[in-house]
């Protein structure tokens, strides 16, 4: 399983999602897209998402559709139930 957090710097949503990574120990496991600085990004997230708001969390799983999990106490909580998978 494959996740990248899709966010800006100043969205109070996104460090919410970023202190919980840091807390789970995830920081190697999920991958970060700001999208300041990341105009590709932002494309991948209206299109592929379907909303242009962040946080959103890419999960990509082998074998399945992509799925754009949006809402950060749904990000958290996904992170801690499969906090254990993403470091292995
Ligand atoms: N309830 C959402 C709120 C997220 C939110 O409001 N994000 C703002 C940035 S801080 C945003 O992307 N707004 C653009 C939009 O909603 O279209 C959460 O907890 O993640």
């Amino acid at each position: 399983m494959k996740t990248t957090l899709y966010q800006t710097n100043l969205c109070g949503f996104c460090g919410r999602v970023r202190r919980a990574i840091a807390e789970l120990g995830l920081s190697e496991a999920v991958a970060e897209r700001y999208l300041e600085s990341d105009p590709e990004g932002v494309r991948a997230l209206s299109e592929g998402g379907g909303q242009l708001q962040v946080p959103c969390l890419l999960i990509e799983r082998d074998g399945s559709a992509a799925q754009w999990l949006y809402e950060s106490a749904d990000i958290v909580e996904f992170l801690q139930a499969n906090a254990a998978q993403l470091k292995a």
